[in-house]
């Protein structure tokens, strides 16, 4: 309270500056709850789920959660308008002003503003916020790749404004719609259609004036008009600024803005009673399907990438510093474009975006699947509505969509005559949506996003609808050859001629943890991603008539419902979801900056660990530079491994790395970068002069493993080999799931560490290390892989066939050195299914005799999924 009671003062000093109305955030001493749970202080941005959704249980709490908070104001509040600003509340509001409903509000994604004046009594005001992020099949988003966080997770203000005010009541909106009907370098004219509001008790009459500064803050052009406004009235006043000569364009290289200043003025006093100000960028830009997008005239490709809100450990409450990080982010990486996916998000995104530079397409949480009912068409075109009045003032926007991959999910598959009416839902769906988005905003182009399936989109009518068509493609991932990508870019250009598109998605999961000399599709690798991302972008760059391509994602997010690697995380974000780069974001870099780039992005993969070379006391591993120079010159310890050419703007060396620190450094013109790799070697046989000390290895996998926190690399295996280790007999295990081409894609329970258990060998006879006379200790792990509850389909399996999962029983047992260890193992029924077992002994070895693991099967095939050997002394 008292804190609250010292911010009053603050506004009432500064209301002069604020052109009579005052705006306060109002982000601080909230008390929370939980449906019959005990009260608790939070404060704002706050969610409900920021740990239920990275446990190990699947779901979250989807379910009603209660704030309150105090409100006091002082004298200077009364005979004011008083309204509560809420800019995001996942995913149903219901607010109370001292126990009286105030407002409704339907959707987590956008903003609305409660006028609370009449349930006031100034003395001991109360606010109550019910939330509810419960599944309601009427509110969108139904079903999607991402977590439906709960909670007040985006700044709430509050706003005191004058009886005159520009309306609070137009869908969240500042209650102000500007646009440019004409622009050119030599002349511009802006129209502003401002809704004014009279709350008071008598009529008035008021002068609107319109200000437009430049970036200095000079004024350059001024609109006035009075106006009487009667009591209880709301109106448009629609002011026409013509000729504003030589405007200084926006542009993503210039984004240059004015701002407009608009103003009520008592027209007697010339008092200011309200004011608002708005940012202007000069622009004009067109789509076209033979030659792509161009802004003011010029060509531009569209390159940059989806966002989604969330962060490391915060889930969807992002402080405002973070959100405009993002943003510089995808400067930084060379971007010009922001898909504001899937919903719009805080409105610091679009400031940032106007600010930087940064071209925009925002859309609304209709995702995979509609239901067909008139109350889920309202929210939809409600959201429409209040997307489009909430945003429409940034010259960075440039698209409206309204639909993501509407079809991944049809209803109704084995009942076709049914199938086909819920397709005519749909498209009637998309085209009411598509129509209104054309009426509210002529200015802008329209978008629906379709994943690839050509056929079932045209079928069904979709690509007829929108100005733009999206497609979202994963060829390389889900399905298919990263080659196959451009096939599709030139079938849209040859079937759809008239038709301009964006690549609104594209992506492969890249682990940080994960690292291959060997990438293949689903082992989620960087250097996977790295090679699927060359692929993508060199096939866009390449044709004209793209008009651009989105990375799916700009960073990874939040997506409870996923395993895989990194179980509920989605990670095909260039970035990681604490916004650290990948290799990916690097690369990025050297395809887009148009400044010269050099950098060591295998400089992060810097504690690695191998087996030297045959006969060598050096091991031979791959170094990846990203640039935009031709070629580059790569030095270990000051020499020369020679100058390499650049291909799809990465150069790759082989690098012998001695054990310990390898000094690597990267020349190229007047660029150079450097890196410090901390190799461990281990001997390629353990007689040789490297000493052994500890390996840690992934069966049945080709990839490495890295554990930062506990300092543990893990290499892939090897079939044994005298002098040295290795297993003996099985096969690597495979997924019945034609997606998972790696390993098995479950959550494995116990463990933070999935990919040391996501891979097995399966029908092992043994495990050997010819490891000299010594102490030793041996670490085995293991899971079963195969059977339990079946999880939910995944969504994203474009090829949706997922064989059912054939549950081997296996009982085993494991011997050490012919002495049993581990007698009649069943994984299955002693530990669970997809739970990570490890089990670890002291092994004494002499007599020359090393150590050798096996396993006799009882029943079904032995499995091992992870070893580790130490030498102890
Ligand atoms: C898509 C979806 C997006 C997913 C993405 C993925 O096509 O539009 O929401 O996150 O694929 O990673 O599978």
């Amino acid at each position: 309270m008292f804190v609250f009671t010292i911010s009053l003062i603050w506004i009432s000093v500064c209301s002069a500056q604020m052109g009579g109305r005052k705006l306060i955030s109002l982000n601080d001493q909230w008390q929370f709850h939980k449906d019959k749970e005990p009260q608790q202080p939070v404060i704002i941005p706050h969610t409900w789920n920021a740990k239920d959704v990275l446990d190990d249980q699947p779901g979250y709490y989807r379910g009603l959660g209660f704030y309150t908070r105090k409100l006091k104001f002082d004298e200077s509040a009364r005979g004011k308008q008083i309204f509560l600003i809420f800019n995001g509340v996942g995913q149903e509001a219901e607010v109370f002003v001292n126990g009286t409903l105030a407002a409704r509000h339907i959707g987590s994604y956008t903003r609305f503003t409660v006028p609370i004046t009449k349930f006031l009594n100034y003395k001991n005001d109360v606010v109550e916020v019910q939330v509810n992020n419960r599944f309601n099949e009427d509110i969108p988003p139904l079903t999607a790749d991402f977590t439906f966080f709960g909670g007040i997770y985006r700044n709430v203000n509050l706003l005191i404004a004058d009886q005159v005010h520009f309306s609070q009541s137009e869908n969240g909106s500042s209650g102000i719609f500007i646009t440019t009907p004409e622009v050119s370098s030599s002349s511009a004219n802006v129209k502003v259609n401002s809704y004014i509001e009279n709350a008071g008790t008598t009529d008035k009459v008021v002068q609107i004036i319109h200000q437009i500064f430049d970036a200095k803050g000079l004024l350059i052009a001024t609109k006035t008009a009075n106006i009487k406004i009667i009591k209880g009235e709301k109106k448009s006043v629609v002011q026409d600024i013509r000729s504003i000569k030589n405007p200084e364009l926006w542009s993503t290289e210039n984004p240059y803005l004015y701002r407009i200043i608009s103003k009520i003025l008592d027209a007697k006093t010339k008092k200011v009673i309200d004011q608002v100000s708005h940012p202007l960028g000069f622009r004009w830009f067109k789509f076209d399907p033979n030659t792509g997008f161009f802004l003011n005239g010029k060509p531009l490709k569209l390159m940059g990438a989806s966002r989604h809100q969330d962060y490391e450990d915060l889930s969807n409450a992002t402080p405002d510093a973070l959100q405009i990080r993002d943003v510089e982010l995808i400067k930084e990486m060379g971007g010009n474009f922001l898909r504001v996916a899937h919903y719009p998000q805080d409105p610091l995104i679009l400031e940032t975006c106007d600010r930087l530079g940064i071209l925009a397409s925002v859309e609304i949480p209709v995702v995979n699947t509609i239901t067909e009912s008139a109350a889920f068409t309202n929210n939809c075109l409600n959201m429409e509505r209040e997307m489009i009045s909430q945003n429409f003032n940034h010259p960075s926007v440039i698209i409206w969509a309204y639909m993501n991959e509407i079809l991944l999910r049809p209803k109704f598959t084995d009942d076709k005559p049914r199938q086909q009416i819920y397709f005519d839902h749909v498209r009637e769906l998309a085209q009411k949506l598509d129509s209104l988005t054309r009426k509210l905003d002529p200015s802008r182009y329209t978008l629906l996003v379709n994943h690839g399936a050509w056929d079932l989109y045209n079928k069904v009518g979709l690509t007829k609808i929108p100005m733009i068509v999206g497609w979202n493609l994963y060829s390389g991932w889900y399905s298919g050859v990263p080659a196959d990508f451009e096939k599709f870019l030139d079938r849209h250009h040859k079937e759809l001629p008239n038709t301009p598109f964006l690549v609104t998605e594209y992506g492969a999961d890249a682990d940080p943890r994960i690292r291959s000399t060997d990438p293949v599709r689903f082992d989620k690798s960087v250097e996977y991603a790295v090679k699927f991302h060359q692929t993508y972008l060199n096939a866009m760059l390449n044709r004209q008539f793209v008009a651009g391509g989105m990375a799916w994602n700009l960073a990874d997010f939040n997506s409870e419902t996923r395993e895989e690697t990194m179980p509920h995380i989605n990670n095909k974000g260039l970035l990681t979801i604490g916004r650290k780069p990948k290799d990916t974001y690097f690369l990025y870099q050297a395809y887009l900056l148009q400044k010269p780039y050099l950098k060591i992005t295998s400089a992060q993969w810097n504690e690695r660990t191998a087996l030297a070379d045959s006969g060598k006391t050096t091991s031979t591993q791959l170094i990846q530079v990203a640039t935009n120079f031709k070629t580059a010159e790569l030095y270990l310890k000051g020499v020369s491994l020679g100058i390499k050419d650049a291909v799809d703007h990465m150069i790759d060396w082989q690098v012998p790395f001695k054990n310990g620190i390898n000094k690597l450094s990267v020349i190229s013109g007047d660029q150079n970068d450097q890196a410090e790799i901390n190799f461990q070697l281990q001997p390629y046989r353990f007689t040789d002069t490297i000493p052994f000390q500890q390996m840690n290895v992934l069966l049945g996998a080709k990839r490495m493993y890295i554990d930062e926190k506990q300092h543990q690399l893990w290499i892939p295996d090897q079939p044994f080999r005298k002098g040295s280790w290795g297993y003996v007999g099985g096969m690597p295990f495979k997924g019945s799931n034609n997606r998972i081409s790696y390993g098995s894609d479950k959550n494995l329970l116990g463990t933070d560490h999935d990919p040391i258990y996501q891979t097995q060998q399966v029908g092992i006879e043994q495990f050997k290390f010819d490891v000299p006379d010594g102490e030793y200790e041996l670490v085995l792990h293991f899971a079963e892989l195969l059977g339990g509850e079946a999880k939910e389909k995944l969504a994203y399996n474009l090829e949706n066939n997922t064989k059912k999962e054939i549950e081997q029983r296996r009982i085993f047992n494991v011997l050490i050195n012919d002495e049993m260890f581990m007698e009649n193992v069943d994984l299955a029924t002693d530990y669970g299914y997809a739970t990570a077992v490890e089990k670890k002994t002291r092994v004494t070895v002499f007599g020359k005799k090393g150590i050798t693991i096996s396993f006799n099967n009882l029943v079904g095939k032995a499995v091992l999924n992870a070893i580790q050997l130490r030498k102890i002394y």
